[in-house]
């Protein structure tokens, strides 16, 4: 059954682009509208880098290098290789050759002017993404790390160059307080018969898109299932740091404390079946096969979450 539903979903990078590409599969391009943390975005070597915008893009372009869930396949490293040889630049970050015409053509976007969202608009077009790919805000809002090793990191710094290996201490979502929620995305939001919280990591992914100012408000006004996929698997994370992050913060690694920790926006859980159940919660809860290692995976995962909201109106 595909659905006759605008549907909104907030997502950050490779676990939430596999529901990405199993509701594409499911659901017209024209009702479905994604909305990106773009807190994991920096300026790198003059360029405005935007992993989670082009792993979805590529994602769903079909391009995405399927052994790293990000970047292009095919892709090689032979201009970063020569900027290390020539000019001593760092190679921790590696941009490829190939991924790099997207950075060049989007910091040239923004510098003659265009908004993030413009420039977002025209890229995904140019690779025949139909889907709307919009930027959580046109501000900057860098997630910055608190650790125990290295005090503040830049997120890539953090995640990439130490591997989320420091212990953290605290996140904080710089420049949220003068940032703003796009008409574009304000738009989408109210207009959506569905939210979706993708299977993305709660703290580093979802926390920047609802730390945009006006998100929070503008879901909390909203009529409509809001409901988010949990990204612990048998008390786990699939891939990254979600349940080290938990620990850190000195939480219990559980579903229960994941929805908890969307309650005030969310009506609607996507437990696993390997997972504990919620226990007491006014929450509408379902327990799914949430680990998508096949396209097949991604598809019956997106269908049969559409089809339990469905059913609440039954
Ligand atoms: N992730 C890595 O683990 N190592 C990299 O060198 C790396 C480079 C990179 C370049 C472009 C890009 O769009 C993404 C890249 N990523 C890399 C992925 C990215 O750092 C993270 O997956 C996200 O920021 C977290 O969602």
């Amino acid at each position: 059954m595909a659905l006759d539903k605008d549907i909104v979903v907030l997502v950050g990078g490779v676990g939430g682009a596999k529901l990405a590409v199993g509701l594409a599969q499911i659901v017209p391009a024209r009702q479905l509208t994604f909305v990106v943390n773009t807190g994991d975005d920096f300026w790198h070597l003059g360029l405005r880098i935007c992993p989670d915008l082009d792993t979805i893009m590529y994602t769903l372009a079909g391009l995405v290098n399927p052994d790293l869930g990000w970047g292009l396949k095919g892709d090689s490293v032979v201009a970063l290789e020569t900027l290390n040889k020539f000019y001593g630049v760092d190679t921790w970050f590696r941009l490829g050759d190939k991924d790099l015409a997207t950075h060049l053509h989007r910091s040239r976007l923004l510098r003659c002017g265009h908004s993030l969202t413009e420039a977002t608009r025209r890229m995904s077009r140019s690779l025949g993404v139909d889907a709307a790919l919009l930027p959580m805000s046109d501000d900057e809002m860098p997630t910055k790390i608190e650790t125990v090793e290295f005090g503040e990191l830049g997120f890539q710094e953090y995640f990439v160059k130490y591997r989320w290996q420091p212990v953290l201490k605290s996140i904080r979502h710089a420049g949220c307080e003068s940032s703003s929620i796009t008409s574009q995305v304000r738009s989408a939001l109210r207009g959506a018969d569905i939210v979706l919280i993708a299977p993305s990591n709660p703290w580093l992914s979802v926390a920047p898109i609802l730390a945009v100012k006006g998100m929070r408000d503008t879901l909390t006004s909203l009529d409509v299932p809001i409901v988010a996929v949990t990204p612990l698997i048998g008390g786990a994370a699939v891939k990254g740091p979600a349940a080290k992050i938990m620990s850190e913060l000195g939480q219990e690694v559980t579903a229960a404390n994941i929805a908890k920790y969307y309650t005030e926006i969310i009506n609607g859980f996507v437990n696993d079946t390997r997972n504990e159940p919620l226990g007491h919660s006014d929450l509408r809860t379902i327990q799914l096969n949430t680990l998508m290692k096949t396209e097949d995976d991604k598809r019956s995962l997106a269908q049969a979450t559409l089809n339990w909201i469905e059913s609440w109106g039954a």
